[in-house]
Order: structure tokens, then C-alpha cells, then sequence
């Protein structure tokens, strides 16, 4: 089989739809990069001492894994010096990270979670780095937090890598969504899943069922119809899944189907969700959609949501298109 390398993914991408320009092509490249260090770090776990605490908080108040600090101390410095970044945003850093004067600055802002998932760094669990791309505003001389609060709709590319079994780099421009294999004898990522798509249908749903009576009566009713199975009103049985890593989530549903969901719920009723919507949600909604399935926050799409801060929460409902409307019309009734 004639492999393609993500470069000449790329270019190719270039030549037949013209949305690749080549400050792009390296920002995907670089990050592409960050993502192979991170996944080797990763991998070696206890062996190379980044297990276990970092010993400080993020922002969101969540203690900050050695891993996770790592993972954003990578990118960071991967990105800061190649010309193509106005600024960076990440889920580690409470503000904005401008490019260094010493550095030309480009067009773009990058968005990430360097590491999510984190719980599951030490019980050796699938993890990811997720990562947004918008352009900044025209004729912006210094990057303000203002100018990341772009709506999901704007972003010119999202990926995520999955640090599973296999390292996987899953990435759309707006033209689809391809993912590509790490190489590890050669270092390099490999076209491997060309085109995926999502199925409309599904039997295969991920929610933190702990949450169960803390939920909204559209959730509450969703799910009891789920777990009624062949006797209830879907006429058929349901299975469940639940990694507690979203990157983990999302990449089986992109593979086979499913719907993931973490939804507002009684616990914080102020809290609209737990998952960030610019470098979480609008990242894995913009890939969902680019596959064919559909992404919501219960009553409007997410990648319409106009942000307000920079790491505001939002409740997630994506995935396999017809269960996602179903639970999202549950809502609006
Ligand atoms: P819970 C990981 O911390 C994360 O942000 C997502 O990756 C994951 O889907 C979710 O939180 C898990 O949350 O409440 O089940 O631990």
C-alpha cells in the first residue's frame, strides 16, 4: 500500500481545494511535531519520572499533572518561534500567550488542552492533546484575549492526537476529517483512515452515568429510553462506553459511531457544562460535523455558541447525527 505522509497530505490538500496556505501547512506541521514528542513522553511513563503531580492548579482549580505542564511547555516552545502565530491559548495558562517580540508574528491563534484526560495518566488510560486554529483579526497589532472569543464557525482547522494503543493525529481543514498513524521506527504520521464519517445511527452511548440524579429531565428521559432497550420506545438495545478521556470518546465514536455527552446538571446549576467550549468542544464539534455527525449544547449547535471568556464551559452533546437531534429536540420541547 503506497503511503502518504501527512505532509503530502498537505500539499495535495493545497493543490485540490486551495485551503491549505503554507503558514497553515507549518502550524499543522509544528503541532503535528509537538504531538510526537508529547506522545513519547507520554509513553514512557514511570520511566521517565513524569508521572503523578505537578504539584500546582490550572485555572480551572484542577491539580496540574507533571505530564500536563510538560505537554504545554512542548507546544509552547514548538510554536513560538516559526512565524505562523499571532498568539496561543491553552487550558494550562489562565491568559492569552503572546509570541515572544523576539519572533515575527502570522495570522493565526492556536487553542489547545495539551493533555486531556489527565485522571488517566497514571492508570495508564488513553489520553489526548486537542487543538484549534482561527485566524486573527484583521490589522490586530497586539493579540487580546477578545480577539480568540470567535465562534467554532470560524475555525480554519481542529485536531486532536489520541495516546492510545496507537498514537493517532486526527485533523480537518474544513474539507473532511483524515486521520494518520505514527510511524514510530520512522517518526512520521501516515494517511491511515482517509474520509471517516459517522454513522447517522447508533446502538453505543457515553455518559458518566454517576451523574444520574443530578440530571435535567431531556437527559433523564433520553437515557432511561436508552436503557429500556428492545422494550422500550427505541425498540432496540443500547451498549455503553465511558473513558472519561473526551479524546478517547470522541475518536471511537469517529471510528464506529456513538453519541458522547456531558450535559449541565443539578450539581452546579450555574455551571452550564464541565467540558471548555474553545479548545474541547468547538475543536471535536467542528471534526464531528466535518464527519458527517452533529454537535450541540442540548438547544443550539456549539460551533454557533459566540464565547464570552476564554475558558467558559459547555454541556456537550455530539456525535452520530440522529441521536444528537433526538436529545437535542428533547430539550426544546
Ligand atoms: P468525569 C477529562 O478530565 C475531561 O475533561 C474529559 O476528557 C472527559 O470526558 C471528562 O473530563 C470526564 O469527566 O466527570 O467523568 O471525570
Amino acid at each position: 500500500m503506497k503511503r502518504i505522509s501527512l505532509t503530502q497530505y498537505l500539499v495535495e490538500e493545497q493543490r485540490l481545494h486551495n485551503s491549505i496556505p503554507a503558514e497553515l501547512r507549518l502550524l499543522i506541521e509544528v503541532v503535528a511535531r509537538a504531538c510526537k514528542t508529547i506522545s513519547h513522553a507520554v509513553s514512557k511513563g514511570a520511566l521517565g519520572e513524569v508521572l503523578g503531580s505537578a504539584g500546582s492548579e490550572n485555572v480551572q482549580g484542577e491539580v496540574q499533572k507533571k505530564l500536563d505542564v510538560l505537554s504545554n511547555e512542548m507546544l509552547l516552545e514548538a510554536n513560538e518561534w516559526g512565524g505562523h502565530l499571532a498568539a496561543m491559548a491553552s487550558e494550562e495558562m489562565e491568559t492569552i500567550h503572546p509570541i515572544p517580540n523576539r519572533y515575527p508574528k502570522g495570522e493565526y491563534l492556536l487553542l489547545f488542552d495539551p493533555l486531556d484526560g489527565s485522571s488517566n495518566i497514571d492508570v495508564n488510560v488513553s489520553i489526548g492533546t486537542i487543538f484549534s486554529v482561527l485566524k486573527a483579526p484583521e490589522g490586530m497589532s497586539e493579540p487580546t484575549e477578545e480577539a480568540f472569543l470567535q465562534p467554532g464557525a470560524k475555525q480554519v482547522a481542529a485536531g486532536y492526537a489520541v495516546y492510545g494503543p496507537q498514537t493517532v493525529l486526527v485533523l480537518t481543514t474544513g474539507d473532511g476529517v483524515n486521520g494518520f498513524t505514527l510511524d514510530r521506527e520512522m517518526g512520521s504520521w501516515v494517511l491511515t483512515h482517509r474520509d471517516m464519517e459517522i454513522p447517522a445511527d447508533t446502538k453505543e452511548y457515553a455518559i458518566n452515568a454517576s451523574n444520574a440524579r443530578h440530571w435535567y429531565p431531556p437527559v433523564k428521559r433520553y437515557v432511561d429510553e436508552l436503557l429500556a432497550g428492545k422494550t422500550g420506545p427505541r425498540g432496540k438495545d443500547f451498549n455503553t462506553r465511558w473513558i472519561a478521556s473526551m479524546v478517547a470518546d470522541v475518536h471511537r465514536i469517529l471510528t464506529r459511531g456513538g453519541i458522547f455527552m456531558y450535559p449541565a446538571d443539578a450539581r452546579e446549576p450555574e455551571k452550564p457544562g464541565k467540558l471548555r467550549l474553545m479548545y474541547e468542544a468547538n475543536p471535536m464539534s467542528f471534526i464531528v460535523e466535518q464527519a458527517g455527525g452533529a454537535a450541540t449544547n442540548g438547544k443550539q449547535r456549539i460551533l454557533d455558541i459566540q464565547p464570552k471568556k476564554l475558558h467558559e464551559r459547555v454541556a456537550v452533546f455530539l456525535g452520530s447525527k440522529n441521536e444528537v437531534e433526538r436529545v437535542t429536540g428533547y430539550h426544546n420541547e
